[in-house]
């Protein structure tokens, strides 16, 4: 295990709920204190995507959690992806080995975007090297029935690891995150991964009746998954609708915007932070900005100041070095992330992130020492 700042901060964090427990009725009702809250909220992650100055720029990394860790690895060895998204001594410890190892300022919860979809019943598998499967995938108004609302008692153990997680990240966000309503649908009516999206667009357009119930179904049950999350204690949310950038913006505003922007209404209401990503989204930019996030994810493939150009300036943004570049030479490297540290100076806030998720093959070691450059070229006196 690396030693580092976030060790230091965990150990802080644990004697705050050590100094609140005498008081708790149950030790997973154990508030944190008043001075623990207050440092969360003026974390940099936090204060960045409400618009704020922050004491450095906060950085994290999409996937974080994963492959590119051998100790991921090694805890992952013999245990199916969807049961290690169910058990919170499994999820406590993934979603924090990124944290301690790398010292980023924010964990992302440890979990799947099919995972809600499973919960409520629908059959579907993680496949080593394939990705989310569907048994029966979701074409007529009749699969709908397949999709009931996902209520809190059917996902207990989430609610116990994000709570297990804000209690040993103490004043480190955590961001909860779920699987916007078009990236959803992707995976139900095609049956698994899809380079064309070919059957959920013959659905959008054959049946736009049946698609608008099928998008409405799904965006209930994310919006339960997030609260879920949020109630337990994540302090932001990430809507991820990673293959939007498929869709012409014509189609994304009529068949898909009014979907995520009631997910990201509902979860308005629980006053954290919004983030909403989709790759290959420069087209989409400005439409996606309208959907009712706080922090626009921006992919790699728009230049940064562009990217807040489109959105109008008036947001927070994430992103977005190409996770392709951690494998170029160090200089390479430390080039683009000052150009997009500085390119994100245009912005409201910014958060320091990968343009996609970090690749499986990725040298964790340049991760680490990335997140050290991104905090010394901007800690603040
Ligand atoms: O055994 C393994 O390690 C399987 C790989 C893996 C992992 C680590 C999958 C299968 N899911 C996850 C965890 C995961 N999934 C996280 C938490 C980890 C972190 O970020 O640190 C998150 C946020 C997700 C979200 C997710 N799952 C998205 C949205 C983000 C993105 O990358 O665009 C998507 C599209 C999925 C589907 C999915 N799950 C797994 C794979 C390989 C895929 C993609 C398949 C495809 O190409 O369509």
């Amino acid at each position: 295990m690396t030693s580092g700042p976030r060790q230091q901060a965990t150990t802080r964090s644990a004697s705050d709920l050590d100094s609140t427990a005498p008081d708790a009725t149950a030790p997973e009702t154990t508030a944190p204190s008043a001075a623990s809250r207050d440092r969360l909220a003026d974390s940099p992650l936090l204060r960045a995507a409400r618009g704020e100055a922050a004491r450095h720029t906060p950085v994290w990394f999409m996937r974080q959690a994963g492959r590119s860790l051998p100790e991921y690895r090694a805890l992952r060895e013999g245990v199916a992806m969807l049961e290690s998204c169910r058990r919170p001594d499994l999820v406590t410890e993934i979603t924090l080995q990124p944290v301690r190892r790398h010292g980023v300022d924010a964990a992302i919860f440890f979990s799947d975007i099919v995972v809600p979809v499973a919960a409520v019943g629908l059959g579907i598998d993680i496949v080593p090297g394939v990705g989310p499967v569907v048994a029966e995938p979701i074409r007529t108004r009749a699969d709908l029935d397949r999709l009931p609302p996902l209520t809190p008692d059917l996902v207990p153990d989430i609610t116990e690891s994000v709570r297990q997680l804000v209690g040993e990240l103490g004043d480190i966000p955590l961001i909860g995150f779920a699987g916007a309503p078009f990236t959803l649908a992707s995976y139900l009516v095609e049956g698994g991964p899809s380079r064309n999206h070919v059957k959920t667009k013959a659905l959008m357009h054959g049946d736009p009746q049946l698609w608008h119930d099928l998008c409405d179904r799904l965006a209930t049950i994310s919006a339960a998954f997030l609260t879920v999350q949020v109630e337990a204690g994540a302090s932001a949310v990430q809507l991820f609708d990673s293959w939007a950038g498929a869709l012409t913006r014509a189609d994304y505003e009529r068949h898909v915007r009014p979907h995520s922007a009631r997910v990201l209404a509902e979860i308005g209401r629980l006053g954290v932070p919004r983030i909403h990503f989709g790759v290959g989204t420069g087209e989409l930019l400005e439409s996606m900005a309208t959907a009712g996030a706080d922090v626009i994810g921006v992919d790699y493939r728009v230049n940064l100041a562009e990217a807040v150009t489109r959105v109008g300036g008036t947001y927070a943004v994430q992103g977005n070095l190409d996770p392709a570049l951690l494998f170029a030479p160090w200089e390479v490297l430390e080039a683009q992330t000052r150009r997009i540290l500085r390119e994100g100076q245009a912005a409201p806030g910014h958060i320091f992130n990968l343009g996609h998720g970090v690749l499986p093959e990725t040298d964790p070691t340049v991760l680490t020492r990335l997140v050290t450059l991104v905090h010394e070229l901007t800690t603040r006196a």
